[in-house]
């Protein structure tokens, strides 16, 4: 078994305005302070760690069309796109630490603009698909997909800062894990737009590697296109991952988060890796050290091959 690239590069991104709770843009410096990079590195990985990105704060920031922050976002999400795109040409596997869920607007965005043959798997309690006239929030952490995808082009509004953010991927290329609480528009959007779903039924009634078996057969069938995993830690059960903005219950368990890290690294094809929406500030020390140490394993046991 062989990682797709020998190098990983490390990209922080203290992201907050995606949603409203304080404390997710400190999940960068607790899952470095866990020791990710000096564990990968023991275990053989060669990793490039580019510290955290540095957006400037637009405190002016009207919402449009009830979309919250859409400056600080649109231009964040520029330089992460940039960014991840720099580190993919650079033959490194991109391990983004957030941060919230908005970040992968400028992740998959880059990824794309460096393999334009990628495909995505979505593991989340949530769709994150809302485009900003379904969103019952306004929060983008809960939109990003919408901006990405190529069939709800003509559903997108105009949002300034967002112009430049131009459809990367068809709905036939995602594969979401995990699902379990979605609004009514996205419901209508993944029921409609052919995006291979995998909820947490499906996980009960398939386990979890009969379901990565189907993600791939929609979506990589050939197992030659460049993966996007991107994890956000509410998709673990809450027992695990209560340091979270909207934990749910019933979800994943850890060994289950893992083993999708897993057999994702062992394809040879993972490209880019999400780890989003720790908030070291909700929870008890007991919860925040626990929810840390499971997106820990999560990622030491991908990104280091422990698949012997
Ligand atoms: C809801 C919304 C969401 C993450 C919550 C929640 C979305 N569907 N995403 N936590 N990671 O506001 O759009
Ligand atoms: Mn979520
Ligand atoms: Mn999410
Ligand atoms: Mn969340």
């Amino acid at each position: 078994v062989r990682l797709s690239k020998d190098k990983v590069g490390v990209i922080g991104v203290p992201s907050c305005k995606g949603q409203s709770a304080g404390g997710v843009q400190h999940g960068p410096k607790a899952l470095r302070q866990a020791g990710i990079i000096d564990k990968l590195t023991q275990l053989g990985v060669e990793v490039y760690d580019y510290g955290d990105l540095v957006f400037e704060q637009f405190d002016d920031d009207t919402p449009i069309l009830g979309l919250k922050n859409p400056k600080n976002i649109g231009l964040a999400a520029k330089k992460i796109s940039d960014q991840v795109s720099r580190v993919i040409k650079d033959d490194q596997i991109a391990l983004t630490l957030g941060g919230d869920h908005s970040l992968s607007i400028g992740t998959i965005h880059g990824h794309a603009a460096a393999e334009k043959n990628m495909c995505l798997v979505w593991v989340d309690a949530h769709a994150d698909i809302n485009t900003p006239l379904t969103s019952p929030s306004g929060n983008v952490h809960g939109m990003a997909l919408s901006f990405l995808v190529k069939e709800l082009k003509e559903y997108i509004p105009q949002i300034p800062h967002f112009e430049w953010i131009k459809p990367c991927i068809s709905a036939k290329d995602i594969a979401y894990i995990g699902l379990r609480d979605l609004d009514p528009g996205e419901l209508w959007i993944v029921r409609n737009m052919g995006i291979s779903c995998f909820t947490m039924h499906e996980v009960d009634r398939y386990g979890i590697d009969m379901v990565l078996r189907m993600s791939m057969q929609a979506i990589n069938p050939h197992g030659d296109r460049p993966i996007h995993l991107s994890f956000d830690v509410d998709s673990l059960d809450p027992r695990i991952s209560a340091a979270t903005g909207t934990p749910v219950p019933g979800g994943l368990s850890v060994r289950e988060g893992i083993y999708i890290a897993e057999e994702l690294a062992a394809t040879g094809k993972l490209t880019a890796v999400d780890l989003v929406e720790v908030n070291p500030l909700l929870g008890t020390k007991e919860e925040r050290d626990l929810t840390v140490y499971a997106v820990y394993m999560f990622i030491i046991s991908g990104l280091s091959l422990c698949v012997i």
